[in-house]
């Protein structure tokens, strides 16, 4: 691992493990846990927690996709299913990209449905992320676009409709080795990545997007965190609420 690498991990770690020992209730009895590589070190706190006696042995855990479905059982810990648990204490997610507003982009995993899903059910919504994440503006750091996660046989028609609503690119996002086929989520869905830029107004553009026939649900969550860690390369923690 090169230094790069090695100061990214130690912040997105730092982060991590700040939001759990803030954030965890001492009380919980349903958690979220998210995707991505920050949310490992998530499980890795919890983990120690639990092993400590900190955090109560019974609290069920519900996974935002596969790789956090195996994290929380790799961690000896308690799985649960959203169906079976709509109502969760707090969810522990990553992102993509981080506003001031704690507005985010998220879904570069292809897990956005699910974690979208989780984090509304959540009475509190908590973001973990290295210094690259936080922004100023969405669609200015993350330049892969916004992930929509979109039906099979919709995805021309909803490629055709973001391009007239002023994308700039419009991509379906393709997997594999060979990447001959397109990425196919959790929900047997497909994935797009549109860019638009800088999102002047991401409230309004997720609400268009949501709505074009085909879109299952957008990578854009809005006013949905109550509070977002960034580790920094300098070994301290910006805290936004
Ligand atoms: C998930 O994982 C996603 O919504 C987001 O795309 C990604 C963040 O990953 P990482 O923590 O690896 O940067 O939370």
């Amino acid at each position: 691992m090169s230094s790069v690498e090695a100061t990214i991990e130690a912040a997105k770690r730092l982060a991590a493990f700040t939001a759990i020992d803030t954030h965890f209730p001492k009380d919980a009895k349903v958690v979220g846990i998210g995707s991505g590589s920050t949310v490992i070190y998530c499980v890795e706190r919890i983990v120690q927690k639990k092993a400590a006696g900190e955090i109560p042995a019974d609290v069920v855990y519900i996974p935002t996709g596969f790789q956090s479905k195996e994290l929380i059982i790799n961690g000896g810990l308690q799985l649960g299913a959203v169906d079976g648990y709509p109502v969760i204490d707090v969810a522990f997610d990553g992102a993509d990209e981080v506003d001031p507003a704690l507005n985010c982009i998220k879904g570069g995993g292809a897990c956005l449905f699910q974690e979208k899903l989780v984090a509304i059910c959540a009475k509190k919504f908590v973001l973990v992320a290295d210094f690259r994440k936080n922004s100023t503006a969405l669609g200015t750091q993350w330049l892969q676009g916004v992930p929509i996660e979109v039906v099979p046989t919709a995805h021309a028609k909803v490629r055709q409709d973001l391009l007239a609503m002023g994308a700039k690119t419009v991509t379906l996002r393709l997997g594999g080795k060979a990447k001959a086929g397109p990425v196919i989520t959790d929900n047997c869905n497909v994935i797009i990545d549109a860019h638009f830029g800088e999102i002047a107004d991401p409230s309004t553009l997720a609400r268009e997007i949501k709505l074009l026939v085909g879109v299952v649900d957008v990578g854009l969550f809005i006013n949905m965190a109550a509070a977002s860690y960034f580790g920094n390369e300098d070994g301290t923690v910006t805290a936004k609420f």
